[in-house]
Parts: structure tokens; sequence; C-alpha cells
């Protein structure tokens, strides 16, 4: 049936292209080198590739800058390319979707040059000189440090860009802009692709009058702005609704609530069938992504339950630990230990709602020991560093995007088996223990265990539909938490802490069938550090 939502049973694996897998040499990962390996994907088990931007691009934002959204950069191949890989994606049952940047484009972008009212231009601050500190239409701060405005002398005017300068935001109060948006996105679905991630879709509606923001923060002038359900559901009419096939999409959502998030996600509503959103992965910082903050477990847990229970009867919500935007969990919330990372597995995956693997999140790859600051290439750390100074240097370690980008681990040669030139970015010298050979021959891997918690959501109902119980909620070492459905119950316990720790729950418990166990002795009521299992009755 295609209303069907295949996607509530299904788990998406992303892609960062640029980092997976290299097959010309050239250091930096392309389209060939991805369908090179299918295969192991397949193994692994997930349903959707969700592939990071191989669209033509400067490349200032690592292919969120886009210059043309109809083509497929060089350095990543061609349409035939493109046209090869999806075939073999889809003749392996797998689908694949694409990341939709529409928020802003690249300045280099020909609609750039060519339609001036299709972006945001406002002259200078009244009484001030355009280009003069302090004369930028609005006081925002770019998510990339900064101001959001860049001067054009030969016009005297402004433009917004809320990422970089090279990112230029579209004006969708302009319906020639949604028009030729729709007509592209209709391409791709022509072309055969499953569905898109939608980046940061909840900013391209902004109240026009481009208020100041307290202290620059003028998040709540473009976050869900006032016609943002308008404008998806145009989206879904325009593109995707009458279509054979049902698609996927996911909207990425900085600062979305959870009731904001059920409007988003009301099917009946037709507007996207899940969101990104990132209270859980801000539990460990203060107001700024740099200030760092050790994880408060009780914290984590109450942010994860207040989106399971407000999702619960209406929408669906995605579940991830990782992208290319996030350090990597196994250090950010684990110890880095293949246990630990099998741990945060386990709780992710057990929840309701469809989870997103982010590549090397199965090998268990841990952040990058990045020396000085000529090991980082991603613009935000770069640009901050440029701001904030040497002093940056340790929370860009623990919390840069760059942790998330080194190469793919496949092998333990050289480059790790992602290129055999000189690769773009520094592979993690751990790379000899953690790579996906060892792993694949390993059993007790954390490949493995992902491959079962995949295979758990196929083959358990119990998994996609159960209604969710969060146990232990103020215990700061346990996660623990049942699902319940159809007379079959779940219990998952994990010990997220490096001290043993005693689980509070019905004994009995303890005796039911173990379906999952990352640790021997799976009836003790003491969880070993990073221990942990999963129980049926
Ligand atoms: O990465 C972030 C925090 O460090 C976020 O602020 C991030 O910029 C935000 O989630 C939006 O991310 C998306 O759009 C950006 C792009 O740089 C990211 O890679 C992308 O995921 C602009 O296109």
């Amino acid at each position: 049936r295609v209303t069907e939502a295949w996607w509530k049973s299904a788990v998406v694996y992303q892609i960062y292209p640029r980092s997976f897998s290299d097959s010309d040499g050239d250091g930096i990962g392309d389209l060939r080198g991805i369908e090179e390996r299918l295969d192991y994907l397949s193994a692994l088990g997930v349903d959707v590739l969700w592939l990071s931007p191989v669209y033509p691009s400067p490349q200032d934002d690592a292919g969120y800058d886009i210059s043309d959204y109809q083509d497929i950069d060089p350095v990543f191949g061609t349409l035939d390319d493109f046209d090869r890989l999806l075939a073999g994606v889809h003749a392996r049952g797998m689908k694949l979707i694409m990341d939709l940047v529409v928020n802003h484009t690249s300045d280099e972008h020909p609609w750039f040059r060519e339609h001036r009212d299709w972006y945001w231009w406002r002259p200078p601050r009244a009484g001030m000189a355009g280009g003069e500190p302090g004369a930028e239409p609005t006081n925002w701060r770019s998510f990339f440090s900064g101001p959001t405005w860049e001067y054009d002398p030969a016009s005297g005017e402004y433009y917004l860009h809320l990422f970089s300068r090279k990112q230029p935001d579209l004006n969708w109060e302009n319906p020639e802009v949604r028009a030729a948006v729709h007509a592209m996105m209709r391409w791709w679905l022509d072309r055969g692709v499953d569905g898109f991630r939608m980046d940061v879709i909840n900013m391209i509606s902004k109240d026009p009058a481009l208020p100041d923001g307290p202290g620059g923060d003028g998040s709540a002038h473009y976050l869900c702005g006032p016609r943002i359900h308008e404008f998806l559901q145009e989206m879904h009419r325009e593109v995707f609704a009458g279509r054979p096939r049902k698609l996927l999409t996911v909207g990425e959502m900085p600062g979305v609530t959870t009731d904001q998030a059920r409007l988003f996600t009301d099917p009946a509503r037709a507007e996207v069938d899940m969101v990104f959103q990132f209270e859980h992965v801000n539990v460990d910082h203060g107001p700024s992504k740099w200030d760092l903050k050790p994880l408060d477990l009780v914290a984590l847990k109450a942010v994860m339950n207040r989106w399971q229970s407000g999702l619960a009867d209406v929408g669906w919500n995605s579940l991830y630990w990782n992208n290319h935007d996030q350090p990597r969990v196994a250090s950010r919330y684990g110890d880095g230990s293949p246990l630990s990372a099998k741990a945060l597995g386990t709780v992710l995956h057990l929840h309701r709602g469809t989870p997103y693997v982010y590549q090397g999140e199965e090998l268990g790859m841990t952040n990058a020991p990045f020396d000085s600051i000529a090991d980082f290439r991603d613009i935000e750390s770069l640009n901050h560093y440029a701001e904030a100074g040497p002093d940056a240097l340790p929370a860009l370690r623990a919390r840069g995007r760059d942790n998330a980008r080194t190469p793919m681990q496949w092998d333990a040669s050289p480059h790790a088996g992602f290129t055999t030139g000189e690769p773009w970015i520094a592979v993690n010298p751990n790379h000899k223990e953690i790579n996906a050979v060892e792993a694949v021959a390993d059993p007790d891997s954390v490949f493995h265990h992902y491959r079962k918690l995949i295979d758990l959501r196929h083959t358990e109902p119990c998994v996609v539909h159960g209604d969710f119980t969060l146990l232990m909620p103020d215990d700061p070492q346990v996660y623990a938490f049942t699902r319940a459905h159809d007379g079959v119950e779940l219990l998952v316990l994990a010990n997220l802490s490096a001290e043993p720790a005693r689980v509070d729950v019905d004994p009995a418990w303890l005796d039911a069938e173990v379906v999952l166990a990352t640790l021997p002795d799976e009836r003790s009521a003491v969880l070993r550090p990073w221990e942990s299992r999963v129980y049926r009755r």
C-alpha cells in the first residue's frame, strides 16, 4: 500500500560522501566509492541511505552551499554515477534520500546573480554608512560567528546569511522561489530518489520585519516563523501528493519544541513525516555549544522521555545520537570503549521512532585526537577559533563538527582503506583497532550489535509500535525503560556509567527471555560499567 508509513520500521544510514569512500585517489570520497560499499551497508541491514549534499558547490560549508541543485559536483562524480548508485541501492532493496538545502544557496548559484528579489536585501541601519561596523540591518549573529549580514558596495545594501557569507538566505516570501524549489524537488523524485532530509527547514519562514533579537539572537524571528506550516503544506501538495510511492521526509529543525513537532508530523496535516529535534544533544553545553558541561544523564532521560510521550499519539520521532554536525557519541556520552558504544546503541534503537545511524557509529568510531588548529577543516570551527583564539581549542576538540568528518575506517591500512591518496582530513589513528574489516569478522563487535538492533526492529513489532515507559528517571547511572505492544513487553537496561549500578525493576524481569546482552551473567541485578541488556516477556 502506497500510503503505508514504511519508514516506521526502517533504519536510516547517513553517508557523508566526502569522508565515506574514495574510488579515485583524490583524497575525497565519491559516488563510485559509495557504490563499492553497498554490500557492507546491506549486510548491516539498513533500509534507507541519506546522502549529505553531493551537488556542485564551492564547498565553503562542505557542500551545504549549493551552486546548482540539479547536478553532481565533479569531486563526487557525475549524474550517470548517481543513477548507477541509485540503481545499486534499489537492487539491494534499500532506498535513498537526498539532502535538500533550500534555506540558502551558495552565493555562486546563478539565482543569486540573476534574481536579486529571491534573497533578503536590506539597506544599512538608518543614519549609518554601509560597511561601517554596527551598520548591519539587524544585530543577528550568524551560526558561523560574526554578523548575519554581508555588505555589497555595488548596491549599497546588505544580504542576509544565517550561516556563512557564502550562503545567502532565500526569501521564501517570493512565490517564484517556492516554485523553483518545488520544480527541482520533482526533478529528483522523477529520477527515482525516495525522499529528502530537509536542512534547517524550520528557518525558511522569517518575520519580514526582521527585528533585532536579544543579545544578537534573532532566532525568535526565523525559527518556525509565521508561514512555516503554510510553506510545508504547499510543498507537500506541489511535490509529494499523489506520487505513486510513499516517500520519506525528515525536517531538520533546530529549536523545535514537542508541541510544534506534533503539528509538523501529524499525518493529517501533510507537512513532513518526522523532524530532527536538538534538545537531547544540547544537554551537555551552556547557551553556546562551546560552553562544555558534563553530561547530566537524568536530564538526557527527561528530554528523551518528553519527546517519546509528546509524539506518542500523534506524529513520529526520529532518533539520533550522531550526524555530520555532532561529535562522536562513543566519546561524548560514552567513554570511547566499544562496550559504551553498544550501550548507547541499545538505548537509542529501542526507543519509539525511526533510528538514524551515522557512518562509523556502527563501528564505535570516536572523536579525533586533533593536535592544533591546522588539523581542523570545518568553517564553524575555524571561524570560532579566529574569533575566540587558542583558548577555544579544548572546546573545538570536544564539540567540533570535524570529529564526525574524519574518514570512515574500513581497514587497518595507512589511510584506513578510505583512499589511496592523501585524505582531505586526517584519518583517526585508532583505525588500526577500530575498522570495518575487524568488526565484520568479530561476532562480538559494535557492528554486529548494531546489526542485531536493526534486525530486532525488523522482526519485533513491539520495537516499532510499543508504548514507552521510562523507569528509574532519577537514577544518575542507569537508563531503563519498557516498551509494550500487543501482549509483548520489552525491558531495556543500560548502565551509562563507569561504575557498577544496581537496577531497581520488578525482579521477575531478570528471569525473562534475554533478547540482547552485551556481557555474560545477564540475570544479575547489578549492571557492570557500560553493560546493556534487552529482555522480553
Ligand atoms: O552544527 C550546528 C551546531 O554546531 C548547528 O548549528 C548547525 O549549523 C545546524 O544544525 C544546521 O545544520 C545544517 O545546516 C548548516 C550546515 O552547516 C550543517 O552541516 C547542516 O546539517 C547550513 O546548511
